[in-house]
């Protein structure tokens, strides 16, 4: 017996459209959540999602064999750019396994490990950037940490510098993708009705698109003039035969994972970095044992790889503020048949179902009455583990099984050094001290409005 899915009232037609904030989203489905618990269906004008928000049901959507990832509609309008890279590729489509198999090698811990001194470059740039502005001047945390992440990225991936710190007006390319997102997510809110008569909105769009392939055609066709024996993505992705089919990845499917590199690996990156700032500044003790941490196993000296795997620390912090703030805060799965959940709720084959990360990072069958506190120490190694065996999937930000995050190495590297450079050479402040957290949500979410002040701790190092 199946008992029927909660839901809020809706309007015909319209169903719940018009209740949801199209600034934030997410703040209308975690409200859903706190009324309807782990489990609700929202219904649009032209279809019907169903969030699960415990971890419980989370931990069961994960299992590959009953559900698969989905594409939501917001990933759908981004296919407009991208088509089937990594990211935005159907399950079934063939060039998802041939890129997969080809570049998971150079996410290993030897490649990833390769990068780090052009990650250490970018965020010397960045430093550098704000001890010169000053303790006088307001950082503007997210901007920059965009800057950031965008500019070792495409240093990283394909040899290509935007020196974002050297500019105060952002690469077109950049640009062109940061409209291209928001647009997308628009789109996805549009009724197909009205669509067509969102003509400057649309050819914008195809602009947008026109200018992120064009760049990333350019970038291709450069590789190709010179060839170089760097280790990079673009050359993993030139050189690479998958082995399951013997293929190579063609051109096209080499610009679109460019360019889903692109978008997938710094909106969720400088997203950490900023909630993990704002984090810290709100808990001064937790600050005072990461600066300590870094203090002893690296002091003043300068920062290398083998540091990273010191830093338990401030690998719970990160840890910890992805479950309190996933920058991905949902994501999309589908039944492959009928299917009964929670062992009481039918689900039908196809359905769109979302994991409402943000939601079931809190529950309080895993962390109790202090769910919703930041507390790094209960992401040490030992208390992670132990509550992953007794509640499995507890902590997804990076997505799950087959279509996890392929980048994840690569963002965590990333997110450690910058880290470990940052408490080492500033002392942070909030510029505004009231300042309590909201949110910005495209694509992904971050702080809105969160700005710092830094001020040298020493000499810079
Ligand atoms: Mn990443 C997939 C989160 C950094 C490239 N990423 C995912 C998914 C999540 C995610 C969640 C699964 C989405 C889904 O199920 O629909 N990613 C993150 C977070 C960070 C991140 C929270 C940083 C913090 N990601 C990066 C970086 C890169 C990257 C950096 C690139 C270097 N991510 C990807 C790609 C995919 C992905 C590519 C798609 C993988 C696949 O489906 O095969």
């Amino acid at each position: 017996m199946s008992e029927p899915i909660p839901e809020p009232p809706g309007w015909p037609i319209l169903g719940n459209a018009f209740e949801i904030d199209l600034e934030f989203p997410l703040g209308t489905f975690t409200k859903w959540a706190d009324q309807y618990g782990e489990i609700f269906r929202v219904r649009f004008p032209s279809r019907e999602m169903v969030f699960v928000t415990s971890q419980a049901l989370v931990h069961e959507l994960c299992d590959e064999k009953r559900f698969q990832k989905g594409i939501n509609a917001a990933l759908l309008e981004v296919r407009n750019g991208v088509h089937d890279g990594l990211f935005t590729a159907r399950i079934d489509e063939p060039n998802w396994g041939i890129a997969h198999r080809v570049l998971m090698p150079a996410f290993g811990p030897m490649p990833i490990q390769s990068m780090f001194p052009e990650m250490h470059e970018i965020a010397t740039q960045l430093t550098l950037k704000w001890a010169r502005h000053g303790s006088d001047e307001r950082i503007m945390v997210t901007d920059d940490f965009t800057r950031l992440t965008l500019d070792i990225l495409s240093l990283c991936a394909m040899n290509f510098r935007f020196n974002s710190f050297y500019h105060d007006e952002m690469h077109p390319f950049i640009t062109a993708m940061g409209d291209f997102l928001v647009e997308s997510g628009r789109r996805s809110q549009r009724s197909p009705l009205v669509a067509p008569f969102y003509r400057a909105a649309n050819q914008k769009f195809a602009h947008d698109i026109e200018i992120l392939r064009s760049t990333a055609q350019s970038v291709l066709e450069a590789r190709k003039a010179h060839p170089t024996d760097r280790k990079d993505l673009l050359t993993a992705m030139l050189d690479g035969v998958d082995p399951k089919t013997g293929l190579k990845m063609t051109d096209k499917s080499i610009i679109d994972n460019l360019i889903t590199f692109l978008i997938a690996g710094h909106e969720t990156t400088s997203g950490l970095l900023s909630f993990a700032f704002y984090q810290l500044i709100k808990h001064p003790k937790a600050y005072a044992k990461a600066q300590e941490e870094v203090d002893e196993v690296i002091g003043t000296g300068t920062i290398r790889p083998e540091h990273m795997n010191k830093l338990p620390y401030i690998n719970a912090i990160l840890r910890e503020t992805l479950r309190l703030n996933p920058t991905i805060p949902l994501t999309g799965v589908q039944a492959r048949q009928d299917e009964v959940i929670g062992g009481k709720y039918l689900v039908k084959k196809g359905q769109p179902m979302a994991l409402l990360l943000a939601k079931a990072h809190l529950d309080p069958a895993v962390h109790g009455d202090t769910a919703n506190d930041f507390i790094p120490e209960r992401m040490l190694d030992e208390n992670f583990d132990r509550l992953s065996k007794e509640f499995p999937d507890f902590w997804k930000p990076f997505g799950n099984g087959q279509r996890a995050c392929i980048g994840r190495p690569f963002a965590w590297q990333e997110a450690l050094l910058v880290m470990a450079m940052l408490l080492q050479n500033f002392d942070f402040t909030l510029e505004d001290s009231e300042y309590e957290l909201q949110y910005k949500q495209t694509l992904t979410t971050k702080p809105k409005g969160f700005y710092m002040r830094g001020s040298l701790r020493s000499g810079l190092t």
